[in-house]
Formats: C-alpha cells, structure tokens, sequence
C-alpha cells in the first residue's frame, strides 16, 4: 500500500506553508503564533496518523494549546499511546516534516519517512484530539481534521478540554478491556475516577475550608467546575477567573505561570482570599498548579512544585511505613535546576534526589525508574508515578493488621486518584488535598518544612539561543567556552549564591536564575549573571538586555 498522493496533494495546497518561517518541535511541541500554524496542524494531522500506523493501530493524541502563553499564541503537541509525551526521536521528524516548503517537498518528504522508518501503510490509524479556549483553536483544529483525513484515519474529537484529561483519553482508549484498564474514556469518566478516589482518602475526615481555584480565563474553568459537580460537599471549590470567552482575559495577569514568576497574587484575587486562606492556580491548559496562602498578617506566601513534591513525598512515605512496605516501596524525586536550593537540602537529606534537564518527558523518565517516581518542576508541573511492579505488590499484599489495611487502601485510592500519564493541575490539587486533611495542615505548616532561598528568573534576549549548550542538567554551562568560569566567579561572591544559564526551549531567549541568601541578592546575582551573558554573547541591541520575567 503506498500513500494516497492525490489527496493528500489536493489537501495540502489548501494549508500551504509560510515562507520564511521555521518551525520547531520543541520542549512543548510547535509554539508560535497562532495565526501562523495552519500548515502545521494540517502536518502534524497526517503524522499522528502515520505514528498510529507504526505502533500498530494504537490511538495517538493531538493536543491544541499553547498552555501559560499569552492568548494569540498556539501550539500543538502529540500524546503517545501510554498517555506520555510524543518519542524524542519523532520531534525531529515532526520538524522536518513541518518545514517542507511546498507540497511537492512535504510529499517528498512523507514518502523518505514512511520508507526510512518502514511504516506499514496498510494498518489502521487512529487519533484523538483536543484544543483549549484559545479563539485560534476551531480553525486549526478543522487543518487537523483534513490533516486525518488526508490518512483515511480515524478521527475522534475530543472538543474543548484540558492537556490532561487528553493525555488520560489516550491512556484510557489504549488499554479499554485490557487488564490495565486505566478508566473510562471520556472526561466524565476521568472526573469520575479522581473524585471517587478523593471522597474515599478523606472519608471520615472534616470538610476542608473552600478552595480558590484561579484558572487562569482558559479550559480548567470548564474542567474545575464539572469537578466542583462531582465533589459535592467533599470539599466546595470556588473556581475564579473563569472568563474564556472574554478577549484577553487568558493568562493575563492570573494563572500559575503569573504567579510562579512574578511571585505575587494574581491582583483579581486580592480581595477574595482572605487571612489564612488557601488558593490556588492552574495555568492555561490546566497542568501546572500552584498553591498560596495569606498569613495572619495578610501576607502571601506561595507553594510550588517544590513544595508540593516534598508534601506528598513525605505523606506517601510516611503511608509505605505505616502500610508495613517501606522495605519494598522505596519513594524517589526527579528535580531540575530550577528547584528551589531549601527544597533539595530538605529533600536529598530524606529521599534519593535526581536533577534532569527541563522538560516533562525528562522528569518523566527519570521517575519510571524509581518503585514510586515523585516529580515536580518548580512551576508547578509534575505528578507521581508508581511502578508496574510497585501496583503488582500493592495488589497482592497482604495486611497484617488494621491499620496496615487501611494505609494500604489509601495507596491503592491514591494510584487511582492521580494521573500518571502527566503532571495534572486538577489531579495535584486533589492530592495536596488529601494530604493536608491527614496531615490537618493549614497552609503556614505545609510551606514550614523548609523555607525558600529567596531565588530571581530573568530572560536575555541574544542574537542566537542556540550557541548555548549546557551539561549537568543544565546547571553548567559548556559553551560558549570560557563563560561559566565567569558564572563561577560571580556566584562566589555571593552567599549561599547559585546561578545557572539555559537557552529556553519555548522561546527565543536565553534564561537566567539566581539564588542567594537574601532577596537584593539574587536580584543583584541574577542581573549580573544576565548582564554578562549579554555583554558576552551580543544581545540584541535593539532590546532591553535583560527582562524580569
Ligand atoms: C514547557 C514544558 C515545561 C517546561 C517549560 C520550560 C512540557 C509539557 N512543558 O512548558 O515542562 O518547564 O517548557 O520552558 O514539557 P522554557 O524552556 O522556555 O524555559
Ligand atoms: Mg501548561
């Protein structure tokens, strides 16, 4: 069976692509402006359908978003059959493919793939799709659909919802009516299956107080409040900035990456969360959470992925023990550069600690390897995976007395309640609550485990990101050559100071951070850092050189 070129021809003159624009897969897939991505999407149809095909048949995810960026941007990822991010290798044929400049060299191109890789064109295909609320999503997700089409493969629309309710779609359509059915495949079953996972880990304990959820004006408006339905009294959530339809109200000013960043509340909550109350904040494709609280004194203090990572690592810790299998399930952490120095010290003193590169399919792997993987980024991305042998010896265990029996039963709902195909904001959110109702925390005990270095992000623009290559997880900087010794001799200068260098893999800047003992400090550290970078590298003159992020 060889490849329908006339159709396949007729449909990709009508998603030409733009000259003198190159596409990239990066860490988060193609990201760009919106209006520039047909094509794209048109392409990225006809390979999800050709990676089904090479994985025998199995349904591959295609997801519409550009998650914390600003409204006008999109973007567009794929989703492998066990809900994971899409296999390294095809990022880069994702790219070649993008950039074919006609349709005679995208045909050209597709025909080299599909031999090189021996895609079997004679199997069946299958995708699932979804986009956020992004006004740009309909119109690409139509190039998408002519993009299936163009295979003969099997579409499914999975409408407007979250990158996480996608990635359990897929898990879920993969393993129906095998042993390790992961739910039902719909986003009624997904809220289904977390939130009679959360009544059952906090049966018996008090309500706690409602939750702020901001959600950022984007697509976990729609999920939270379905969830909010299904949890009833379990715990009242309060979705705030729920204004999808408004024009730039996305990620303006609100979300988890706002907060993450600029370290403050999103002004829209100033008035709502009170003294002692607890928020949180999703970012706009709902897979990044970030949790606050206001002290007695009306001052905020914010919860990362730091700090939710040493939470519930500690709580599922303390569950092995108490269950009679900490012997046998041993829990780990995956970090990156970016976690907070207190959160490693505090961690690394308890737990086998492993720092990756950025990027959730790095977490993602290094977790596999661990009987229980915990992974946050520190903005907030992250989730908790447990072994395949990790849920066999859960499965047969064997309690031998009450209270084993019931820290066992909490394991088992807490497999059930978070999703392990990707870092899920709604999911966290559930799961810190769990753990603060057994724990009786208030948000001032949770975030009094360890206290942050006070720590500084800003971005270079440079005339090329792509001459900085790093080694040690991105902590050291290898080229260009001769710039980390100067990195070194500005952070001895500092105490407790830290500071590493990054191209960034979603945007054309060079990212700098900083920590030190006090606030002035990192700042001090970080504009420095970032000062040099651009006097060393030529910034672009026609810029800033350094911009807070
Ligand atoms: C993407 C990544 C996120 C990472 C961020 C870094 C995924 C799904 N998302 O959003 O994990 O923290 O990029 O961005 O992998 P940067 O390279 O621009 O700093
Ligand atoms: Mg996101």
């Amino acid at each position: 069976m060889s490849l329908a070129v006339d159709r396949i021809r007729s449909l990709s003159d009508q998603h030409p692509k733009p000259s003198n624009i190159h596409f990239q897969y990066g860490t988060a897939g193609f990201r760009t402006l919106g209006s520039i991505l047909d094509s794209v999407m048109f392409r990225v149809g006809i390979l999800a359908a050709l990676r089904s095909k090479k994985l025998d048949g199995k349904t591959i995810g295609v997801m519409v978003t550009a998650s914390h960026n600003p409204e006008p941007d999109n973007g567009v990822k794929l989703v492998d059959p066990r809900g994971e991010m899409l296999e390294s290798a095809w990022e880069v044929h994702a790219t070649v493919l993008a950039n074919a400049p006609t349709t005679d060299a995208f045909i050209e191109a597709l025909d080299t793939f599909v031999r090189t890789l021996k895609i079997d064109l004679s199997k069946p295909a299958k995708v699932v799709y979804a986009r956020d609320t992004r006004p740009s999503g309909p119109a690409l997700i139509s190039a998408i659909e002519d993009g299936i089409n163009a295979m003969d493969a099997e579409g499914r629309d999975a409408g407007v919802t979250s990158t996480p309710v996608l990635h359990y779609l897929v898990r879920a359509i993969n393993t129906k009516g095998t042993k390790d059915e992961y739910g039902e495949d719909s986003e009624e079953g997904y809220l289904r299956k977390l939130t009679v996972a959360f009544k059952k880990l906090v049966a018996g304990k008090p309500a706690p107080p409602p939750l702020l959820i901001d959600c950022a004006n984007g697509v976990g408006a729609q999920v939270a409040h379905k969830l909010a339905e299904h949890l009833g009294d379990a715990v009242r959530l309060i979705p705030v900035n729920t204004a999808t339809t408004t024009p730039g109200a996305l990620n303006n000013s609100c979300g988890a990456d706002f907060v993450k960043t600029s370290q403050k509340l999103p002004p829209s909550l100033n008035s709502q969360l009170t003294a002692g109350q607890r928020g949180c904040s999703l970012d706009g494709d709902a897979d990044r959470l970030i949790y606050y609280y206001m002290d007695s004194r009306n001052q905020f203090h914010m919860l990362d992925g730091d700090k939710i990572a040493a939470l519930v690592a500690a709580f599922i810790v303390d569950l092995t023990k108490a269950a009679g299998l900490d012997d046998q399930i041993k829990v780990g952490i995956v970090q990156t550069a970016y976690a907070n120095g207190g959160s490693t010290k505090y961690l690394s003193e308890r737990l086998p600690v492993k720092c990756v590169p950025t990027g959730v399919k790095h977490l993602h792997h290094a977790a596999e390897k661990y009987d229980v993987g915990v992974y946050f980024e520190a903005n907030g991305h992250g989730t908790v995976l447990f072994s395949p042998e990790s849920l066999e010896k859960l499965s047969s265990y064997e309690p031998s007395t009450p209270a084993q029996s019931t820290a066992l039963n909490h394991i088992i709902n807490l497999t059930q309640l978070i999703n392990q195909t990707v870092g899920d904001g709604l999911s966290d959110m559930l799961l810190v609550e769990v753990v603060l109702s057994h724990k009786s925390y208030s948000g001032e005990e949770w975030d009094s485990s360890y206290v942050d270095l006070p720590n500084r992000l800003v971005k270079v623009v440079v005339a090329d990101r792509n001459i900085f290559r790093t080694e040690d997880a991105e902590r050291r900087l290898i080229s260009p050559p001769g710039i980390q010794a100067k990195i070194d001799e500005l952070v001895r200068r500092y105490e407790g100071g830290r500071s590493f260098v990054r191209p960034s893999g979603t945007e054309d800047v060079v990212r700098v951070y900083a920590e030190a003992m006090n606030r002035t400090q990192a700042d001090e550290l970080a504009f420095r850092v970032a000062g040099l970078i651009y006097d060393e590298t030529g910034g672009d003159p026609g810029r800033r050189p350094v911009e807070f992020l």
